[in-house]
């Protein structure tokens, strides 16, 4: 992409409504603008990047025996007064009325709807286990939308469903999903502690948040000192059996707000640490809470009816976006890491016009995307130190710096940006030398 004619409305200064970095560096970095309180459009470069964790959420899911299915945004507000939570859902739900007078809503979760397709087609136990997922906007009237996209009203959610007979099938189907999310967050770079959680409106009695550690955090938490050091996961065999990866993380002490255990907690002692965290997922049992209400039942193996045992399963895949920008950046920007940057490369000619380097940038460019490298360049006829700011402000992994006095003596700037380390570091090299360190 050229960014002379990218749509990238970069800011200069720094918005005041924002008051969190995630949301500061989104706005500046054009990626978001917002519509009305909590309801944002994504612009190209955000989009990009939601696009890039939606599909690595989607292809753990799919990894893990999940289909995916596509429900729609407006529901009957009927099947929410079979199961009861018309009235309990509250003034969260947005309630609208079609041009006949019937009541419908804009989805803020979707167990209802999943249990009515269910009902309608799966009549015998044989038809199970099933695991249906979607990738859908939802609504909730938050009564203080705040943070940008980390707590909006008009949200993208993965939530995925599972139908099992008993309860040791959803036991399994809830492993299942427990180490889909292990994975989904390590391939976005980011540490995410599982808590026993309180499940709140949706119902049941086992539960887990996700959450991702960050100074900026909504919630407080406190862990065994070993969630936060790396090498403990070296003993835990993810692509192994589930209940002893399941059973690795959750023997640890993790709580938040709410779920804290005073006596668990002093007995860690020095072990225990406690910092801020962003929630990222949540998952629930709740057996046959809706499927019981909502008449959802099966034949079971030895003739007689049975209620199906359920689970369901959240990743807010717009707030990861916010959650991995409050983990990885520094003052410049954002650091992104490789797997959800919006480009891999950012190429910068410093001095468009310059036959040379534009030559030089010209065949660069088509090189780069001729090996499927994603590639932004920076062909704008802009100062060097307005281009080195955007490009910061961006966070792309790889800088390459082409300018007349390097091609000279035949070599170009690389600058890596590690987001574990938190640094982003220069170096000169050769062209080659820097194409066949970016291309790896
Ligand atoms: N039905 C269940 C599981 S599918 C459910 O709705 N769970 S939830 O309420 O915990 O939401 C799932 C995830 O969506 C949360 O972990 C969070 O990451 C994200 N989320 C929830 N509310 C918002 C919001 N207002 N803005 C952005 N993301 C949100």
């Amino acid at each position: 992409m050229r960014l002379s004619v990218y749509f990238l409305p970069t800011l200069k200064e720094t918005p005041s409504e924002a008051s969190i970095v995630s949301h500061r560096l989104m706005l500046r970095s054009g990626m978001i603008r917002q519509s009305s309180a909590g309801i944002y459009s994504w612009l190209p470069l955000g989009l990009r990047v939601l696009k890039k964790i939606e599909r690595i959420v989607r292809e753990e899911q799919d990894r893990a025996g999940a289909q995916e299915v596509l429900m729609p945004t407006i529901q009957p507000a009927d099947l929410w007064r079979e199961s009861g939570r018309y009235d309990a859902y509250g003034p969260e739900m947005l309630r609208i009325k079609d041009r006949h007078d019937r009541d419908m809503l804009y989805g803020p979760t979707n167990e209802e709807l999943i249990t009515e397709i269910l009902r309608g087609s799966v009549k015998s136990y044989k038809d199970l286990p099933k695991n249906l997922y979607h990738i859908q906007w939802k609504f909730r009237d938050e009564v203080r939308p705040r943070f940008g996209i980390m707590r909006g009203r008009e949200f993208l959610m993965k939530d995925a469903y599972s139908f099992d007979l008993d309860y040791e099938g959803a036991k399994r189907s809830y492993n299942k999903m427990f180490v889909a999310y292990l994975r989904t967050f390590e391939r976005m770079g980011l540490k995410a502690i599982p808590m026993k959680a309180d499940s709140g409106p949706i119902g049941g009695d086992l539960s887990h948040e996700f959450v991702i550690l960050a100074d900026t955090g909504e919630s407080e938490v406190a862990c065994h000192k070993d969630f936060l050091d790396n090498d403990w996961l070296k003993d835990v065999d993810i692509d192994g059996g589930l209940q002893p990866t399941v059973d690795a993380f959750t023997e640890k002490y993790a709580a938040t707000d709410g779920e804290r255990d005073a006596a668990k907690e002093k007995e860690l002692g020095g072990d225990l640490v406690t910092a801020r965290g962003i929630e990222v997922g949540h998952i629930f049992y709740f057996g046959t809470k809706y499927s019981e209400a909502m008449n959802c039942r099966v034949m079971g193996p030895d003739g007689g009816e049975a209620a199906l045992e359920m689970g369901s399963y959240g990743i807010g895949v717009s707030r990861l976006v916010g959650a991995v920008i409050e983990a990885f950046h520094d003052d410049d920007g954002i650091i992104w890491p490789e797997s959800v940057a919006p480009f891999k490369v950012g190429l910068i000619n410093l001095k468009v016009g310059d036959a040379e380097c534009d030559k030089s940038c010209e065949n660069i460019y088509a090189m780069l995307q001729d090996h499927g490298v994603e590639v932004l360049y920076d062909d704008r006829e802009e100062r060097a130190g307005a281009k080195f700011a955007d490009m910061d402000l961006i966070g792309l992994p790889w800088q390459l710096v082409v300018g007349p006095r390097g091609l000279k003596q035949g070599v170009v700037e690389v600058k890596f940006s590690d987001h574990k380390a938190n640094t982003r570091a220069k170096e000169e090299l050769p062209l080659e030398a820097a194409l066949k360190r970016i291309m790896v």
